[in-house]
């Protein structure tokens, strides 16, 4: 995929701050601090569109950026934020699990794991309730540079049979992949 412009359009609290244009959106889901956004900058050639914080759980919101004048990436909050406030942590449930359940522009999500940790109990949460909107999905499993060839290797196995689908190994910082994750979205999006 060339990436002719990227540019931020909107952080939105809810549905009624999400775009109206109708193009299909390609959303990014995964642990604070896992490089979601990272990831979203790495896809996108940009240093900084998607802030990455090394704060986890800064991004409370739904920000979506608008991709060649034709799809949007969103970035949803992470989860799992254990130092949250009571009341983030209350919010963050149902603002994504409606987003993701109820978003008819959705045409892909990409659920984001930590290569070191493998799927955590949440990851493998967050799974199950993505097969359970019966909406397309891809495992995208970052920070690969950081583990030897063997281990990752095994943490792919482990990662793979834990899951069920197939897991891509990403870096950001080597680009590993970059390709195949395009592949995914494009395919999704028929271009
Ligand atoms: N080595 C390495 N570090 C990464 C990678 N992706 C993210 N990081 C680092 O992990 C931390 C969290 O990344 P960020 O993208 O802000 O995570 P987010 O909270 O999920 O958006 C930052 O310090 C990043 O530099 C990667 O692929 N490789
Ligand atoms: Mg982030």
């Amino acid at each position: 995929m060339r990436i002719k412009s990227a540019v931020f359009v909107t952080s939105a609290p809810g549905p009624e701050q999400y775009p109206r244009d109708g193009r299909p959106e390609i959303a990014f889901i995964g642990r604070s601090n896992v490089g979601k956004s990272s990831l979203i900058n790495s896809l996108l050639d940009s240093k900084g569109l998607a802030r990455t914080s090394s704060t986890p759980g800064r991004t409370q919101l739904i920000n979506f950026f608008l991709i060649n004048d034709s799809f949007y990436f969103v970035d949803l909050p992470g989860y799992g934020w254990a130092r949250a406030p009571e009341h983030i942590r209350r919010a963050w449930g149902p603002m994504v699990e409606h987003y993701l359940a109820t978003r008819s522009n959705l045409v892909l999500s990409i659920l984001i794991t930590d290569s070191r940790r493998g799927p955590t109990t949440l990851d493998l949460q967050m799974k199950e309730w993505l097969i359970g909107t019966g909406k397309p999905f891809v495992v995208v499993s970052t920070k690969s540079d950081k583990l030897s060839a063997n281990q990752l290797k095994s943490g792919m196995n482990q990662a793979h049979k834990l899951i069920g689908t197939t897991v891509i190994p990403y870096s950001s910082v080597t680009r590993r992949n970059r390709e195949a994750v395009w592949a995914q979205i494009a395919k999704t999006l028929g271009s």
